[in-house]
């Protein structure tokens, strides 16, 4: 915009231009400190550029001058795009001057004094990477092996922070910076589980198998598949890792030269699900055979079963709810003896889901708009005569006990409210839910 602005004044000095700047801090939302001044810089540098108008509001402007010099170098890094790691340099600078006004926080460190599970939330949510490591070490050597500590506190912080994310509570750029300390702790992990595998006695050529992994295009969530990833390799798979935002006909070339068993998909938004659609009907296309992994937040496996199997009848496509389960997922499908009986016994199901979902839509086929117009409910006011109620007024029954009532009352919406799935009485004896429930 600033250059944009610069050239046009350059060559067309009478043209005007204006420009609406609170875009350009919208994913600060909350944090009035960082927000203005990015304001101030952006039409500092755009006002020099030539910029006219700008639209701001007035009351959410610092001068520019009394923008803390820490504060100003890191927002003008951004908005000037001047460093590679600008945006990083920002997230943290930005935390410390949460408050108002521009005033650097006092540290509050009593966060430290809970035990390390709720200290390893507390980093993730927060984003804060100054204990990861020590936090990690500490959960580590509390835990059996050092996947547990991936899949016990560090994937419970996760799930909080999705939590908070899809409440609209957290913003984009704090993931981020959840996200980076996610991967620092799990980067912390890995020379543990290399060594626990050497240990083990586990080397390529006793690999179980070559698993690609990759998050589909237009995606770039990888924390999950990353997980995945160690999750398998400590069990003695060869992973090839993609990466993320990768184009089916990346995979599929990759996945022939590597000569892979199977193929993992993540993907976290709603878009991927249709990419994964295309990549399981282009392997059926490519005459691919090797078994296909579905996972990620927003995959399902009525999904799988309804939009993605049905795409690749040469080989199976398989959903995977989470990394603990990857592992018995891919040795059932490269098994030498259970193979076959697993991968039939996963496409019956799925078949059954999707005639099942099938019956389920042409049950409610729909009638065209017009028809559904034609076909309102012609009221007559006319002719209607209202019923006339037993009573008027208020009425109140005394007579029967709370106690009486009790056996009648549908408790299935309270458990929904509570956020737990699952009618009553059945989820008092369910597995999953049933002690808390109870
Ligand atoms: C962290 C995060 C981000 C980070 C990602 C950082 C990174 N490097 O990954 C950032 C901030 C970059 C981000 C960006 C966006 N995000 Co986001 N993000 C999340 C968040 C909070 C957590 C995801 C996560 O890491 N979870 C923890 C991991 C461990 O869980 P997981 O990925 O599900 O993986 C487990 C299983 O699913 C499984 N698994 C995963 N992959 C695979 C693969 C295979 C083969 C197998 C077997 C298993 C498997 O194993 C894993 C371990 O058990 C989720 C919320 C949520 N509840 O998921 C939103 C969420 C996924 N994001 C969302 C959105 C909308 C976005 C943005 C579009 C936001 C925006 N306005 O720009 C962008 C997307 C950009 C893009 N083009 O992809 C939405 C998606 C909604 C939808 N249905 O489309 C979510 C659900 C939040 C929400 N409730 O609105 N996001």
């Amino acid at each position: 915009f600033i250059e944009g602005t610069r050239r046009i004044k350059e060559n067309l000095p009478h043209c005007h231009v204006s420009g609406g700047v609170s875009n350009v801090s919208f994913s600060f939302r909350g944090n009035n400190a960082v927000r203005e001044a990015m304001h101030s810089v952006f039409l500092y540098h755009a006002i020099k550029a030539g910029m006219d108008m700008g639209i701001v509001n007035a009351g959410q402007l610092a001068i520019y001058e009394d923008i803390p010099t820490e504060l100003r170098d890191a927002v003008e890094d951004v908005i000037l795009n001047r460093r590679d790691d600008a945006t990083e340099r920002l997230l943290d600078v930005a935390e410390q001057f949460k408050g108002e006004g521009g005033k650097k926080k006092v540290e509050d460190l009593s966060w430290r004094e809970v035990p390390v599970k709720d200290r390893l939330r507390h980093a993730l949510v927060n984003g804060i990477t100054a204990f990861i490591e020590e936090d990690t070490e500490e959960a580590r050597q509390e835990a059996e092996r050092p996947l547990h500590v991936i899949e016990g506190p560090l994937m419970d912080g996760m799930n909080v922070v999705g939590d908070l994310f899809g409440a609209g509570k957290m913003f984009l750029p704090q993931v981020v910076k959840s996200a980076r300390v996610m991967k620092q702790a799990v980067a912390y992990l890995m020379p543990y589980m290399e060594k626990e595998k050497e240990e083990l006695g586990i080397t390529e050529d006793s690999s179980n198998g070559t698993i690609l992994m990759a998050t589909v295009k237009g995606d770039v969530h990888d924390i999950g598949k990353n997980i995945v990833g160690v999750v398998l390799q400590c069990n003695n798979y060869k992973v090839i890792d993609l990466g993320v935002m990768v184009p089916a006909a990346k995979i599929l070339e990759t996945a022939k030269e590597e000569k892979v068993d199977i193929i993992g998909l993540s993907g976290l938004i709603t878009p991927s699900l249709d990419e994964m659609c295309h990549v399981a009907a282009e392997m059926e296309r490519q005459d691919f055979s090797v078994p296909l992994l579905i996972g990620g937040a927003t995959t399902s496996r009525v999904h799988t079963a309804v939009k993605i199997h049905p795409n690749y009848d040469k080989g199976q496509a398989v959903y995977v709810p989470d990394a603990s389960r990857a592992v018995g997922v891919a040795n059932s499908l490269l098994s030498d003896t259970q193979a076959d009986q697993y991968k039939t016994g996963i496409a019956e199901e799925y078949s059954q889901m999707a005639e099942a979902h099938a019956r389920g839509q042409s049950k409610g086929e729909r009638l065209s708009l017009a028809d559904a117009r034609a076909n309102h409910f012609a009221i007559d006011f006319a002719e209607y005569v209202p019923p006339k109620p037993t009573f008027l007024g208020l009425k109140t029954i005394d007579d029967v006990s709370l106690e009486d009532l009790v056996p009648y009352i549908d408790w299935t919406p309270f458990f929904a409210t509570w956020e737990m799935k699952g009618s009553y009485p059945r989820i008092l004896t369910d597995d999953k839910m049933g002690e808390a429930a109870t």
